[in-house]
């Protein structure tokens, strides 16, 4: 996150971080994405986190990717690393175009009660421009590879669709499309989700709205930061949930 201050993990119970230090290293528990705990055993990311490129492997194969929950600081402490029992990757997802940017975690054991966040319905007013939101997690803090150890999040503005469109028409940059996605940003940049967030929360009137997916660089103004519509892929996150997730999103 460009442009944030820490937070405590109590304060966002619902942010998670992917880890395999088999693949990642040691530095910083191997993570390498983040996560949104949307039910007690039911975490969703974002599908380019687990492809073969990020992977190495199928995230099936993947015996030591983990979903490290409860922890803000990297280094140790509180929270607990907690291995997968399954994971669902969209098949649907264009790595061109970032489409469909969401896969499902399932967790092979609950968290607690108070950790899930609530998926935005479709037309609630936390999807309306110009609304606040935070975006959260351990990623790149200025654009040249210095990650975050402890939690980091920034306040950023849901923008018009129409903006998101003039900063990325298609092309090389990437294409918004705005049924399955959102941007957000400031209109002067210097705020912004960054490498090593993709899949984590961007959350607004209390509820999550988007997942970090893509951008053009990080915190430049005109590139606002693009992240997968949460009302585009909840019945499929309701449908690849063993929780029993509330209807909405
Ligand atoms: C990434 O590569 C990435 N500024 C995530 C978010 C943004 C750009 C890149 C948005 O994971």
């Amino acid at each position: 996150v460009v442009g944030g201050q820490p937070v405590r993990v109590a304060d966002a119970p619902w942010t998670v971080a992917l880890a395999s230090r088999e693949r990642f290293g040691p530095v910083r528990a191997g993570q390498f994405c983040g996560g949104v705990v949307v039910g007690r055993t039911t975490v969703i990311t974002a599908a380019h986190c687990l492809s073969r490129e990020v992977l190495g492997v199928e995230p099936t194969e993947a015996k030591d990717l983990k979903v490290i929950v409860g922890r803000g600081d990297l280094r140790g402490g509180d929270g607990k690393e907690v291995p997968l029992r399954d994971a669902w990757v969209n098949p649907e997802f264009d790595p061109e175009t970032n489409a469909g940017d969401v896969a499902v975690l399932t967790l092979a054991e609950p968290v607690p009660d108070r950790y899930p966040i609530a998926m935005a319905r479709s037309g609630d007013a936390a999807y309306d421009p110009g609304t606040s939101a935070g975006v959260y997690g351990w990623g790149d803090m200025l654009g040249d590879g210095s990650y975050a150890e402890d939690l980091r999040a920034a306040r950023v503005r849901i923008m018009q669709d129409a903006l998101c469109r003039r900063a990325y028409p298609g092309g090389p940059e990437g294409t918004y499309r705005p049924a399955m996605m959102l941007c957000a940003g400031l209109p002067r940049g210097g705020r912004d989700a960054c490498q090593g967030d993709s899949g984590g929360p961007l959350v607004a009137r209390g509820r999550l709205v988007g997942l970090v997916s893509w951008g053009s660089g990080c915190a430049q103004p005109g590139h606002p930061g693009v992240y997968t519509r949460v009302s585009s892929v909840a019945d499929l996150v309701r449908t690849h949930s063993t929780d029993g997730l509330p209807p909405g999103g």
